[in-house]
């Protein structure tokens, strides 16, 4: 795009944004969008980030709000449903990744790879207020991330999130009647603020290696070293093949996190929650190191079992020792 092409836009979405323009305090630039960028970027040099692989949400704090609102668009866009009824993120806002964006090309052009979205006042439909240049929208696996932010919220946090699925096309209209928990608003929650979906290389191998459900997978990874369960104490949720950016898989998430903060999309990869960038990371990166020395171990041993994976015992007591509050399920 050319410079006045450029300027036109810039003009179309309103004089906040060229207020930005010429200040140079651009979004872009805030400590929070630039954290969320690089962490973006650090997951396509692990390489799980092919094309427009994996997706990264972060619901902002009323610091963030007030540092990028006068950068909004004085035209947001329209309101689009978002497939689920959950007071608790009304009026959150979030930066969330490009439908169709690429990880490995994000950080040349960020207001074009990443926006910032607003949900209305019932938690049930979002716009987009700043970024996702020329006309992009948010990842189109949206629906498992607010889903999922709701359900980390009410599992992690201090607050009631009730919340309702659509059962057909999220894309539909929704009945506001239906359901409306009077839990707290976004703004003044606390729990996991990030939720962060990839493609991991060892994970999916695993999942095409075996059939596993939660617990023998929390196990399995577990059992790889001694640090796993303290980095994944809730362990493994797993769902199996279900079409990606689907009501039915973001149903299926959000079930799951109820007491897991990673779970497994079979034969496709992993979305984590974490209350900050670093914590989602870790979890993704420890999840997807075990699964890696598993199969190393494996193919070591000619494709049969490795022998000294830690033992029930062992892991037992690594988890008394440490005192770490596994899930119980899978103790
Ligand atoms: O963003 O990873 O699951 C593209 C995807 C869909
Ligand atoms: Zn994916």
């Amino acid at each position: 795009m050319g410079f006045l092409e450029d300027m036109q836009e810039t003009l179309d979405r309103g004089v906040s944004t060229a207020r930005g323009a010429v200040s140079g305090v651009a979004v872009e630039q805030l400590g929070f969008v630039k954290s969320f960028v690089r962490t973006c970027h650090e997951g396509w040099l692990q390489g799980w980030h092919e094309a427009n692989g994996g997706n990264m949400s972060y619901r902002m704090t009323e610091s963030d709000v007030s540092a990028a609102r006068t950068f909004f668009y004085d035209e947001p866009g329209s309101w689009v449903s978002a497939g689920i009824q959950a007071q608790c993120l009304a009026g959150a806002r979030f930066l969330v990744t490009r439908a169709g964006g690429h990880f490995r090309t994000m950080q040349a052009d960020p207001s074009r790879g990443v926006g910032i979205i607003e949900m209305d006042s019932t938690g049930s439909a979002w716009r987009v207020v700043w970024g996702f240049k020329d006309g992009g929208r948010p990842t189109s696996e949206i629906g498992s991330h607010l889903m999922a932010h709701a359900m980390r919220m009410a599992a992690t946090g201090s607050i009631g999130c009730d919340h309702a699925a659509e059962t057909a096309n999220p894309a539909a209209s929704v009945d506001r009647s239906a359901e409306v928990s009077p839990g707290k608003s976004a703004a003044a929650a606390g729990g996991a603020r990030v939720i962060y979906h990839a493609h991991m290389p060892n994970l999916a191998a695993l999942t095409l290696a075996g059939a596993f459900d939660s617990r023998s997978l929390t196990r399995l990874l577990w059992k790889t070293t001694t640090e796993c369960v303290m980095a994944v104490p809730t362990g493994v949720g797993v769902v199996g093949t279900v079409v990606p950016g689907s009501p039915e898989l973001a149903r299926a998430t959000s079930d799951l996190m109820k007491d897991h903060a990673a779970v497994l999309w079979a034969r496709h990869g992993l979305i984590v929650a974490g209350e900050t960038l670093d914590e989602a990371f870790g979890l993704a990166h420890s999840l997807e190191k075990a699964a890696g020395i598993y199969l190393a171990a494996r193919a070591a041993c000619g494709g049969q079992e490795p022998p000294c994976l830690l033992s029930d015992e062992e892991l037992a007591a690594v988890i008394a020792g440490c005192g770490i509050p596994a899930n119980e399920a899978y103790r």
